[in-house]
Formats: structure tokens, sequence, C-alpha cells
């Protein structure tokens, strides 16, 4: 049976790589980013593949009007969703909190917060048409416990996991599954976001160990929404073999 998925923040990362797992399965796909070219080059992928549809949206989450009115004229093959993954998020900003930036807090806040807001509730009653719809939401160990520099990164990914925990008490009527993951060092475009384009910071975070890719955590998400239809991960954290939680990563000192 044909299976339809929406993945937010698909132009890079985990979200790219999620398309591509559920694209090489069979499942139609719905994905969607700020950056059209990386859209359009996802499309043009998907293309080859020739036996899923597929539809590439520029939306910005933030955008509560578009995201409503994109949602609701999506075409008719994806009147039903089956999958909607909260992925779209960053951290921006790695401060202090007395010499953080509020722009930064906005954006995280407006996007990890507000835009998952917008878009699950836009895509509710596309869940409800499914015999079996799942919600994932991507939080962080960020949500778990915060670290120093943290803040606002960390209270948003916290919000997450409240709010997964809300979903999945409101919506349990509707049966819908709803999962939060909380992945830890992942090397994606994350910490080139965070520090703003500076590759030589973005990349020491990932030095001395081996972190998660994105690859890992498309995997997971997979194997979270094809399980039988009475099973549901409600929460799962997932972290490099070398990282305890947010706080500790054991890293090899450099020669
Ligand atoms: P990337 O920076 O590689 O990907 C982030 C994705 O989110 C991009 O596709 C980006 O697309 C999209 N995005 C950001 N802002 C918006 C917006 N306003 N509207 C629509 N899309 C948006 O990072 P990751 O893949 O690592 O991050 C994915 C999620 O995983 C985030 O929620 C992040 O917080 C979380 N996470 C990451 C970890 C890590 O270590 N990498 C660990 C734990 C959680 P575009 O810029 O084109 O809009
Ligand atoms: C991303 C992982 O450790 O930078 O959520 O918060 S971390």
């Amino acid at each position: 049976m044909e299976k339809n998925i929406l993945i937010t923040g698909a132009s890079s990362g985990f979200g790219l790589a999620t398309a591509r797992k559920f694209a090489k399965n069979g499942w139609n796909i719905i994905f969607c980013g700020r950056r059209e070219q990386r859209i359009r080059e996802l499309e043009e992928e998907l293309k080859s593949l020739g036996n899923i549809q597929f539809l590439g949206l520029v939306l910005d989450v933030r955008n509560r009007n578009d995201v409503e009115s994109t949602i609701a004229s999506l075409p008719r093959a994806f009147s039903t969703l089956d999958v909607l993954i909260n992925n779209a998020g960053l951290a921006a900003g790695l401060d202090l909190f007395d010499e953080a930036n509020p722009d930064d807090w906005e954006q995280m806040i407006d996007t990890n917060i507000k835009g998952l807001l917008y878009v699950t509730r836009a895509c509710l009653p596309l869940l409800k048409q499914s015999n079996a719809p799942h919600i994932i939401n991507i939080g962080s160990t960020a949500a778990k416990s915060v670290y120093e520099r943290g803040n606002v990164y960390c209270a948003s990914k916290a919000a997450v996991d409240a709010l997964t925990q809300s979903m999945r008490i409101d919506l349990l009527k509707y049966k819908i599954k709803v999962t939060a993951i909380h992945p830890g060092a992942a090397e994606t475009e994350f910490s080139r976001v965070r520090f703003k384009g500076n590759d030589e910071k973005a990349s020491a975070v990932y030095n001395g160990f081996t972190p998660l890719q994105a690859e890992d955590i498309a995997d997971i998400i997979y194997y979270c929404t094809t399980l039988p239809k009475h099973v549901c991960i409600n929460d799962l954290i997932v972290t490099p073999t070398m990282q305890a939680n947010a706080h500790y990563i054991h890293k090899k000192k450099a020669d």
C-alpha cells in the first residue's frame, strides 16, 4: 500500500537523509526547506527513482500563513498523510545568557517551537485520514539537560520534548503515534549554522570522536515508523558511542 510522508528541513542533514531513506523504500514524499536550490536538487534526485510521487516545497516553517495555506492546498495524492517528521530546526549561536543576541533567541523559538506547532496543526486533518498516523519530533540531548551557553536552544528542545508528550495524550483518541527522537552530536550543517558559517569552529565540535551521521538518524526514524501498528516508541535518546549525555563527550586528545 502507498504511504505518504512529510519532512520539514529536508534541504540538508537529517531531513535530507530521511527523505532519501523513505524514497528508496517507495514512500511518497513531501519535503520542505527555505533554500530553493537544495529543494530543486532533491526533486531532481528523486525523479531518477521513477516510482514515487514527491513534492518539494520552498517553505519557511516560521510563517504561519504560508504553512497553513501550503498544506491546505496540497495535491490530491497527498490528501492523506501517514507520517510527519518535524525536523526543521537550528541552534543560532552558543553564547552566555547575558551576551546572547535576542534575534538568535527569536529565530530558535520561532523555528524549533512555533514552526513545529504550525506544521503539526496544519497537517492534523491529513494525518487523521491515515489508518496508521505517526508524528515524529526531532528533539535533542539538549532537551534532557542544559549545558553552558545552550540556554535558549536547550529550552526550545525541552519544549519539543514537552509538546511531544502533550500531543501523545491529546491525539491518542485519533490513534496518532507521537515519538520524540533526541540525537546527540551529529555531523550535519548544524554547527556551521550555529557558528554562522565559521567552518573551523564547526568542525572542531566533531574532533576526537566519531559523531553520528545523518543516515544514522534516518535509519532510526525509518525503524520507528515501520513498527507494528500497536507499537509506539515514545522517547528515544541516541548518541555517538563516545557521548554519554549533552555535557560529556570523551574526545581523543590530538597527537
Ligand atoms: P542541518 O542544519 O543540516 O538541517 C537543518 C534543516 O532545517 C535544514 O534543511 C534547514 O533548511 C531546515 N530549516 C531551518 N530553519 C528552517 C525554517 N525556518 N523553515 C524551514 N526549514 C528550516 O541540521 P540537522 O540536520 O542536524 O538538524 C535537524 C534537526 O535536528 C534540528 O531540529 C536540530 O536542532 C536537530 N538536532 C541536531 C543535532 C546535531 O547534532 N546535528 C542533534 C540533535 C538535534 P533551510 O536552511 O534550507 O531552511
Ligand atoms: C544538537 C546537539 O549538543 O549541540 O541538538 O545540543 S547539541
